[in-house]
């Protein structure tokens, strides 16, 4: 096994046996012949062996299977073994050459894309970046959006993961996998707005009522919108969890009398929080954990999450789902373990942020803002987080940070209370939700008559897994330069690699929080 997509892997080297984040040889080397097996298939597309009957069914196999491999979001050997044979009889009926299962684990593992070691850096990125795109537009064609744009790109960069392609091409593709990604989160922007309304701020308790509930995690609104409607008047509550927070936002979610509020903090504290919580627990996507004996039996997966021995929730042909399993299963249990009580303001996406523009705008000319943090991102388990944590707490009161994804939990329950009515943590809601970060961004640039990079704008970015992967990407296919990254940069990124990176668009690893304050330019 080699494993090295996520910032947690073993520095260096890569995991090379049981992952950090609980994932086994086995599974990993599964993995590693399912995306062969999409390369395949992708190949075919490209080189014309395939015809145009087959693409959509290409596609799907693409971007269902890219998820699966998403970091913390499938860890059950079946499942992906299933997804892997699935399509390798495709690839015998497509009359492709296979060889998979003969191929020992060095011909499909990480190591084997290309000899040359900066060149595989690059398609290692790439292959991060689109792993990303697939969980984006999984979401927004659940919800019956889609863009052939999208899954064209999808075969394109596989395809290229086994192609002799110079620096120069990896380059272009990793920016094109940048600004098709940025047409994805559009694109999902939009299909969670058409259908569930568009977000407004509203403030979201984290304290616990007195019935039985049931806690969703992940960042599937329709599981969410599914559940929401079985759960009506049976006495049971729903509670959000990690990237589910932002989804109390929307008003076709929050009508909901029995949305109660949202529970506990990022992913990796499910451990305790899920514990606690005392009913059962429906993962949706990313990132669901191995979870202890302790609540095991009340996890349930759905989608393309899994855990080996976890309930897993499958939906008919119409994309429906039966979730009383769950409900019967929370009436027999007592109502959650409070961890704290505190209203959390959420719901500042695009649309509610430019509504309050002129408002902005003169508190920026005013001087009672001085400077916008883009502290996006994923949060993580490592202690040296924290280091988000002291950064929030010790910015200049007169600066306003700019949230999206599972990151905000490091500083979301500060109250760093707000500038003349605008709050100082500006949360626009999951990680595809960095989108209308940037929608802000222009719009601010546009007032001003500057570009992004010319707004009193910084960025601290915190990565972990691969769908900031394609946001970083999406940015820098923006322009946006001087992104400073962390916990650590990326260990597939070689030296050189990294070197451009550095020349090219200024990123740059974090440090110490004083440091990074005169780096960022915040005074
Ligand atoms: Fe290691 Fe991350 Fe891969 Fe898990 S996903 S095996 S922690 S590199
Ligand atoms: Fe978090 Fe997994 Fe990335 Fe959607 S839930 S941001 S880490």
């Amino acid at each position: 096994m080699k494993c090295r997509q996520c910032e947690e892997t073993i520095a260096g080297t890569g995991c090379t046996r049981n992952g950090v984040c609980g994932k086994t040889a086995a599974v990993a080397e599964a993995q590693d012949r399912l995306i062969q097996s999409l390369i395949i298939l992708s190949k075919g597309t490209v080189d014309g062996k395939v015809g145009p009957e087959a693409i959509e069914d290409i596609d799907s196999r693409a971007v269902d299977g890219l998820f699966m491999t998403l970091s913390n979001t499938n860890f059950d050997l079946e499942a992906i073994e299933n997804a892997f044979k699935a399509n390798k009889k495709f690839i015998g009926d497509l009359g492709l050459e296979c060889g998979l299962c003969a191929a020992s684990p060095e011909e499909i593992g990480i190591d084997s894309y290309d000899k040359n070691a900066d060149l595989r850096s690059l398609k290692e990125l790439l292959l991060a970046g689109i792993k990303g795109m697939a969980a984006y537009y999984h979401h927004a064609k659940v919800l019956g959006y889609t863009d052939p744009e999208v899954p064209a790109f999808i075969r394109k960069a596989l395809a290229s993961l086994r192609a002799d392609l110079t620096a120069d091409a990896l380059v272009a593709l990793n920016m094109e996998c940048g600004s098709v990604g940025v047409k994805c989160l559009a694109l999902l922007d939009k299909a969670n707005t058409e259908t569930y309304g568009t977000p407004s701020p509203c403030t979201v308790n984290t304290g616990v009522g007195k019935n039985p509930g049931i806690l969703i995690t992940g960042h599937d609104l329709k599981d969410l919108k599914m559940l929401l409607e079985q759960t009506q008047g049976t006495g049971v509550d729903v509670y959000t969890h990690g990237e589910m927070l932002p989804a109390n936002a929307y008003p076709e979610l929050r009508k909901y009398p029995n949305l109660r509020g949202n529970y506990g903090g990022a992913w990796y504290k499910q451990k305790t929080e899920f514990a606690s919580f005392n009913g059962p627990i429906l993962a949706t996507t990313n990132c669901v954990l191995i979870p202890p004996e302790e609540y095991k039996g009340r996890l349930f997966t759905t989608g393309v999450a899994g855990v080996p021995g976890v309930r897993h929730i499958d939906a008919d042909a119409d994309g429906n789902k039966d979730f009383s399993e769950l409900i019967e299963m929370a009436k027999k249990c007592s109502p959650p373990q409070e961890i704290d009580n505190v209203n959390l303001t959420v719901g500042f996406g695009h649309a509610a942020v430019l509504g309050l523009a002129d408002k902005i705008i003169d508190a920026v000319k005013a001087g009672a803002i001085k400077r916008f943090v883009v502290m996006a991102g994923c949060d993580g388990r490592e202690k040296p987080r924290s280091y988000y944590t002291d950064f929030a707490q010790s910015l200049p009161k007169d600066t306003v940070i700019l949230t999206a994804g599972c990151a905000k939990y490091r500083y979301n329950k500060l109250d760093l209370g707000d500038i003349g009515g605008i709050p100082r943590v500006i949360d626009a809601g999951q990680c595809n939700d960095c989108y209308s970060l940037v929608v802000i961004a222009q719009a601010l640039a546009k007032a001003f008559g500057t570009d992004v990079n010319g707004l009193p704008l910084s960025f601290n970015i915190s990565w972990y897994e691969q769908k900031a992967c394609l946001v970083l990407l999406a940015l820098l296919s923006l322009g946006v330069k001087d992104i400073m990254l962390g916990p650590r940069l990326p260990v597939f990124l070689t030296p050189r690699i990294t070197k451009v990176l550095v020349d090219t668009f200024g990123i740059k690893a974090n440090g110490e929080v004083a440091g990074d304050m005169q780096i960022l330019h915040i005074q």
